[in-house]
C-alpha cells in the first residue's frame, strides 16, 4: 500500500514537471564564429527578439558568439546531431557536405555583391537553402559576407606571380584549397580561431577575409598588407538542426522561418556600416592596401570550374547564377 502510494506521489511530481517544461520557454542555442556586435551575431540576436515576440515567449534565441560552442566544421556537425539548434556558418566549411554550395563559393562566381544578394534572394536561393534537408539541416537564410581578399605579412601583393609559393591559411573547404594552389601559391587549411597565432608565428604567411573579419580577429595587427583582389563573394547561412526544427509545431517553423528571412534586412544593414568601419580601422592602424589586376586571377581559376561543376545539374546552377542580372 505504501509502495503504491509513493508511486502515485513520484508519478504525480514528474507530471506536473513535465507540465512545467511544456509552459517554459524554450532557448534554442546558436553558434556563431564571431565576437558579440559583429553584424551576424547581432542579426541572429534581432531574429531572436522577432521569434520571442511572435511566439509569445514561447522561444526564444540564445547567441553563443565568439566559437564559445568551438569552430565552424565542429559545430557544423553538433548541429547536424541536434546538439547545437542553430548554426551561423559560412558557406565554405559546408562545401564538402552540400555540394551546391561550392558553386557561390567558387572565386568569382558573383560579379557584385548586388548580384550576390539578387542570386540568393530569388528562388536559386531557395534551391540551395533547400538543398541542406538531406543533410540533417534546414537552411533559413544567407546573411552577407562582402568579399574576400588575401593578406599578409610579408609584402604588398600587387601581382599574381608575388603569390607565389607564399602560405595562406583558408577555410576548412577544398574549393578554397584549391583556389589558392591555382594562384601559385600553398593552401593550409586551418580553423579560424588559431590564425592569429599562426600569422605571427610565421607558420603561415597570410590568409584571406573581408573588412570586418580581417578587423575583427585582430589579424590586421600582424598582416599589414591587403590587396584588393576581392576573389571571393561567399555568402554566410543561417541553419537549425533538423532535429531541432522537427520538435517544432508547423506554425512555429513558420515563425522561425520568417523571423530568419527578416533578419537579412537588418544584418545587411548593420553590414555595410561594419565594412566601412573595420576598413577605416585598419587602415588607420597602417595597412597597405594594393590594387591587382584580377585577369589573371579569374583565368587561372578555369581548373577549379572544371572540378566543382562536375555535373550537369551543377553547371546548369552555376549558370543561372551568371544568368542573373
Ligand atoms: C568569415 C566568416 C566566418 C568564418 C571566417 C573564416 O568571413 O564570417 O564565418 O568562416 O570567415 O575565414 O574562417
Amino acid at each position: 500500500m505504501l509502495h503504491l502510494s509513493k508511486l502515485t506521489a513520484v508519478t504525480f511530481v514528474f507530471g506536473s514537471l513535465l507540465v512545467g517544461i511544456a509552459n517554459a520557454e524554450t532557448v534554442l542555442r546558436s553558434s556563431d564564429t564571431h565576437p558579440d556586435g559583429y553584424p551576424t551575431v547581432e542579426a541572429v540576436k534581432y531574429m531572436g527578439e522577432l521569434i520571442k515576440q511572435r511566439t509569445n515567449g514561447r522561444y526564444s534565441v540564445e547567441v553563443y558568439h565568439s566559437a564559445q560552442l568551438g569552430e565552424e566544421k565542429d559545430t557544423i556537425e553538433q548541429t547536424q546531431t541536434g546538439v547545437i539548434d542553430l548554426n551561423r556558418v559560412s558557406m565554405g566549411p559546408f562545401n564538402g557536405i552540400v555540394p551546391q554550395t561550392a558553386v557561390p563559393s567558387l572565386p568569382y562566381m558573383f560579379r557584385s555583391v548586388e548580384h550576390m544578394r539578387h542570386v540568393m534572394d530569388g528562388p536559386i536561393g531557395d534551391e540551395i537553402l533547400k538543398a541542406f534537408e538531406t543533410h540533417d539541416l534546414v537552411g533559413l537564410a544567407f546573411y552577407d559576407s562582402g568579399a574576400r581578399s588575401f593578406y599578409n605579412t610579408k609584402k604588398d601583393i600587387t601581382s599574381m606571380a608575388d603569390m607565389k609559393g607564399m602560405k595562406f591559411r583558408v577555410i576548412q573547404s577544398d574549393v578554397f584549397v584549391d583556389m589558392v594552389n591555382a594562384l601559385g601559391a600553398n593552401a593550409t587549411p586551418m580553423a579560424y580561431g588559431e590564425v592569429y597565432s599562426a600569422l605571427q608565428t610565421g607558420v603561415i604567411d597570410g590568409a584571406e577575409n573581408n573588412w570586418p573579419s580581417f578587423e575583427s580577429a585582430k589579424h590586421f595587427e600582424v598582416a599589414k598588407h591587403y590587396t584588393l583582389d576581392q576573389h571571393q563573394i561567399v555568402p554566410e547561412v543561417l541553419v537549425m538542426s533538423k532535429a531541432s526544427w522537427d520538435k517544432l509545431a508547423p506554425e512555429d517553423q513558420a515563425i522561425v522561418r520568417q523571423a530568419a528571412k527578416d533578419s537579412v534586412v537588418k544584418m545587411r544593414e548593420l553590414w555595410d556600416a561594419q565594412e566601412k568601419k573595420s576598413r577605416d580601422i585598419v587602415e588607420k592602424a597602417g595597412v597597405k592596401v594594393s590594387e591587382i589586376d584580377k585577369q589573371p586571377l579569374i583565368d587561372a581559376m578555369k581548373p577549379v570550374y572544371e572540378k566543382y561543376l562536375s555535373t550537369p545539374e551543377l553547371k546548369d546552377l552555376a549558370a543561372r547564377i551568371q544568368a542573373t542580372k
